[in-house]
């Protein structure tokens, strides 16, 4: 299906015909489907544009990947499908590490996966040959790489599940997730939850880092002021507006005939009285 480039929903729309195609292609997993629908839901009610108190988050998430000694992305099904070659981009501005790790992990999702990447221009991709594991987490989601993951000091941890997030910053690492959840486990449990879409974040993450790469003072300032729960709350304060926003329209929309009605009744009275 061809999408019109005028409809208002475009970009989602396009998003989601991109990973029917990749699971076809036994890139995603149904699982990754569902996930997509709940994300939409989410950011149709963010009116599918990045709101400030993620932008904010997307700096601080910034500034803390180029601070890293040992900066690693992990990429899934689904960011594989979405956002392949933003996530090579942004590797190479920080530098970090990619490895693909997968809830639902197969050999040959995997071997899927790294050509993907290296198609987009990645180099030494880890994932094929895990040599640690994550303690504490039970399914294969805990193998992982001494170089990737497992040895990283900040790792980008994009649509994630919740156990992995809390055994990663168990082990004491800066996690920074990225999900439309806000109230997902692993939005609570991330070091730098980023409440985003993949593709806008990972974009506004390249930006970023471009910019405060050139700016070591402010990237310190920044890395500073980031406050996790305030941030979390503005996003659930943006939420509260937007549903009062939306409801007050309701109620204007019902007042309307009311109003007019009155109006009629004004006009009819005036024209009596000019009589
Ligand atoms: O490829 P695999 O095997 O590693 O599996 C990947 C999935 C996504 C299936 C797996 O990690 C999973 O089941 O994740 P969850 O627990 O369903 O969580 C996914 C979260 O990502 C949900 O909270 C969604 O709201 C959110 N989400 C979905 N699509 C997007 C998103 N957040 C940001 N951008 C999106 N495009």
């Amino acid at each position: 299906m061809t999408i019109p480039r005028s409809h208002p929903r475009y970009e989602s729309l396009v998003r989601r015909e991109r990973l029917v195609r990749a699971w076809k292609q036994g890139v995603v997993v149904l699982e990754g489907l569902v996930a997509q629908g709940r994300g939409e839901a989410w950011d149709y009610l963010f009116g599918e544009e990045t709101i400030a108190p993620a932008l904010v988050a997307e700096r601080a998430a910034a500034a803390h990947l180029l601070a890293a000694s040992r900066a690693v992305i992990s990429v899934n099904g689904n960011v594989a499908a979405l956002a392949a070659r933003e996530v090579v981009q942004l590797a190479r501005a920080i530098p970090a590490r990619i490895e693909v790790n997968l809830f639902h992990r197969t050999e040959s999702r995997v071997k899927k996966i790294v050509r993907i990447l290296e198609r987009a221009g990645a180099r030494n991709v880890l994932g094929l040959r895990p040599n640690a594991r994550i303690p504490g987490i039970e399914s294969k989601r805990a193998l992982s790489h001494r170089d990737g993951v497992f040895g990283a000091d900040v790792v980008l941890v994009p649509l994630e599940d919740g156990d992995r997030a809390e055994a990663l910053v168990r082990m004491g690492k800066v996690v920074i997730s990225v999900d439309l959840n806000p109230l997902s486990r692993t939005s609570q449990r991330a070091t730098i939850p980023i409440v985003d879409e993949l593709t806008r974040a990972i974009l506004n993450l390249k930006k970023f880092s471009e910019e405060l790469k050139a700016n070591p003072e402010e990237a310190v300032r920044v890395r500073r002021a980031y406050r996790r729960s305030g941030n979390l709350g503005a996003g659930y304060s943006f939420v509260e507006w937007r549903l009062r926003h939306l409801r007050r329209g309701l109620v204007r929309r019902e007042k309307r005939p009311a109003a007019k009605k009155r109006k009629r009744a004004t006009h009819r009275a005036a024209g009596r009285h000019r009589q």
